[in-house]
């Protein structure tokens, strides 16, 4: 029996900018389960969302920071290819941080929404930060990092733009790296290497959501029978 993303279900909900109109989206919506892209503008976000959820999800863009807008999706999981009876889950693409050419004031409205983003999700949603193979760790992505201390999340790291990466002495430095971001960064569950143009190294991030989304439903489960038995 194995779930997996099914292709071409993502469907588009609503593009939100205004921080006090997600607050409310997001008060609306406590308990929701799934997965949110967050990293640097330019890093492939859209692209990686595109490659594992059906080609036309998200917009591609040529020009960094086009994504400005926090877009909200549900989708579905299939079981060995068919339709299952599991609920729908949510997708959530995050604008991107640090671009250098975006101005204070769209920098300020990032800081303004992803601090109610993060106070106000649900812990059911997995974080995917995505990061350059190219230049981990970069100032923005520390700070992000250290932005994301503060609230308790499931996350996992991905490198994306492997293919970019032609030798396997710049592979061999980015694996080296592996150990000292996963001290420093505790609240990070696994690391992956990956490209959205090769598609080398989705299957596994693919799981990885997948398997978050499963354990989540089964809390809930669990919660929910609990309750029945105080009920009782
Ligand atoms: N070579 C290579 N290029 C990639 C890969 N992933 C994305 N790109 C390219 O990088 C550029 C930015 O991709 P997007 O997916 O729009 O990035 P984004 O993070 O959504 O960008 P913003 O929404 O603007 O923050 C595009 O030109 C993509 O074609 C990859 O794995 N390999
Ligand atoms: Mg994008």
């Amino acid at each position: 029996m194995s779930y997996l993303i099914k292709p071409h279900t993502a469907e588009f909900k609503m593009g939100i900018s205004d921080p006090a109109q997600f607050e409310e989206w997001l008060s609306n919506h406590p308990d929701i389960i799934g997965v949110s892209f967050v990293g640097r503008s330019n890093v492939g976000k859209s692209s990686i969302i595109n490659a594992l959820f059906g080609s036309k999800t998200a917009r591609v863009s040529k020009t960094p920071g086009r994504t400005r807008e926090i877009n909200i999706f549900e989708f579905e999981l299939g079981l060995n290819g068919k339709k299952c009876d599991l609920p729908k889950f949510f997708l959530i693409d995050l604008p991107g941080y640090g671009h250098a050419e975006v101005s204070k004031e769209m920098s300020k409205n990032w800081d303004q929404l992803m601090g109610s983003f993060f106070s106000h999700l649900s812990a059911g949603m997995l974080l995917v930060n995505l990061q350059d193979a190219r230049h981990p760790n970069q100032e923005s992505d520390k700070g992000f990092h250290k932005f994301l201390k503060t609230f308790t999340r499931n996350a996992i790291l991905v490198f994306n733009k492997m293919d970019k990466l032609k030798t396997q002495k710049e592979r061999a430095e980015l694996e080296k790296l592996k150990p000292a971001l996963s001290k420093e960064y505790k609240w990070i569950r696994q690391m992956y290497f990956a490209s959205a143009e090769t598609k080398k190294g989705l299957p596994q991030v693919e799981e990885a959501i997948v398997a978050h989304l499963l354990e989540e439903l089964e809390i809930r489960k669990t919660d929910r029978v609990e309750l029945d038995d105080d009920e009782a």
